[in-house]
């Protein structure tokens, strides 16, 4: 069946799609004609790969509040990775399903037994200094895996309207010299990470084009928060500080500090990436805040908070950390999702940060 334009509320089924929007409300609840006299309500259902992520958890705690049933996939491990959701799994509406993103068999038969009215593909290798290392495993994660999530949307579109949400990142933009950056600048990978990307953008903006699937990639620029992975620069920084004020860590190595970045808060850009599948049409958003940061601004900002700490004291350089090809230089052009979305960054820089280190120093409430 696929997607058509929105005025047309009927699938071919002949049942009624609710418009997802009502006067800047949500509809939690699709509609539907029952014995041609009443309707029955039917809660909408969505889908996320990628769940025990920092954005899987969000995303995963704003649908449910919004009243959906949220399907995720997670991968089976033999230490707990569900620390991100674990608020979450009592839920009556939280289901879990094991898989990973790389089996692209299972994924379709998840996705066929489902059927979920939303899928939101964040499932990915998303370390991109790693990826160096890792090529071909973030190759088989980023971009066969947003294949697989497509393929699947594809087959059950045959039966009923679905809507595919992709993960894509800044990173694809790469060393380009125009700032900021907008939906329209061009792509030039500087990692094999970035290089997935780029593919699975093009997949999703062709599978829209060539089978009239409803999919539009989030072009999200680097977002934190307190669940954000240890291993990422903002919360190896905020993490460390606070140890060293214990008393529990003596040195903090880093890379590059002259990298920039437009840091905001994954709390807001859920809520976008949720914006993004409610729009009237598939299309491409830019997700950002229009400020950009280097890594040295971060630790200014972050020290701020430890009036008996300056980072020059305890950063040391490892050049371990630095990348193959960095990217030097990232901010991006927001402008289409507040006009078409109405969406607008809540935390700035400052709040982001304090955030992050009140969480970490054990007197912030997590967020
Ligand atoms: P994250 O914290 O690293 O989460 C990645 C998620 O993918 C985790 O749930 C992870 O599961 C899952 N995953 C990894 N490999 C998998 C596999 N083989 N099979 C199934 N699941 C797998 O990343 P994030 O920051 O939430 O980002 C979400 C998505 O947005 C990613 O695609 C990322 O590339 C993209 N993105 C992120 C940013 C950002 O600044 N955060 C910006 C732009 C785009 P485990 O918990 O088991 O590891
Ligand atoms: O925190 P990072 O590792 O994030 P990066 O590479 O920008 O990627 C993140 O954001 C992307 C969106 O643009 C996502 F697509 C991606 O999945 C991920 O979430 O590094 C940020 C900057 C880099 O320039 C890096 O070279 O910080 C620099 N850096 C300096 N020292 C470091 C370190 N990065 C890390 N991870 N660790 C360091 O010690």
């Amino acid at each position: 069946m696929g997607y058509r334009p929105s005025a047309d509320l009927h699938n071919a089924n002949g049942l009624v799609r609710a418009p997802s929007v009502v006067r800047g409300g949500v509809l939690p609840w699709k509609i539907r004609p029952h014995l041609s006299t009443s309707i029955v309500l039917v809660m909408r259902c969505a889908f996320i790969t990628g769940i025990t992520g920092q954005d899987g958890s969000y995303l995963a705690e704003l649908l449910l509040q919004k009243g959906y049933k949220v399907h995720g996939l997670v991968r089976r491990t033999s230490a707990m990775v569900t620390l991100r959701i674990g608020h979450l799994l009592a839920h009556p509406e939280l289901h879990i399903h094991y898989g990973d993103i790389t089996d692209g068999q299972h994924l379709m038969r998840l996705v066929l037994e489902t059927e979920p009215d939303e899928i939101y593909n964040l499932a990915a290798q998303s370390h991109v200094r790693l990826s160096f290392d890792l090529p071909v495993y973030t190759t088989q994660t980023v971009s066969g895996g947003a294949l697989f999530v497509l393929e699947a949307a594809r087959m059950l579109q045959r039966s009923k309207e679905v809507r595919v949400y992709q993960a894509s990142s800044s990173e694809m933009f790469g060393n380009i010299d125009e700032w900021p950056q907008t939906e329209v600048t061009r792509f030039a990978p500087q990692s094999p990470y970035a290089c997935a990307k780029v593919h699975a953008f093009h997949q999703t903006v062709n599978y829209r084009d060539a089978f009239g699937l409803f999919a539009a990639n989030g072009i999200l620029f680097n977002h934190e928060s307190p669940r954000r992975g240890a291993e990422f620069v903002t919360r190896k920084i905020t993490l460390a500080a606070a140890r060293i004020q214990r008393g529990e860590q003596e040195k903090l190595y880093l890379g590059n500090l002259d990298a920039a970045r437009d840091w905001g808060y994954a709390g807001d850009y859920v809520n976008a990436m949720w914006r993004i599948l409610q729009h009237d049409e598939p299309t491409d958003f830019v997700i950002a805040t229009g400020v950009s940061h280097t890594v040295r601004d971060f630790l200014d900002e972050t020290f701020r908070h430890f009036n008996s700490l300056e980072w020059q004291d305890v950063v040391e350089t490892d050049s371990k950390l630095i990348r193959p090809t960095e990217v030097h230089h990232l901010v991006g052009d927001s402008s289409k999702a507040a006009d078409l979305l109405g969406w607008k960054p809540q935390v700035d820089f400052e709040g982001l940060v304090k955030l992050m280190v009140e969480h970490d120093t054990g007197i912030g409430v997590e967020r």
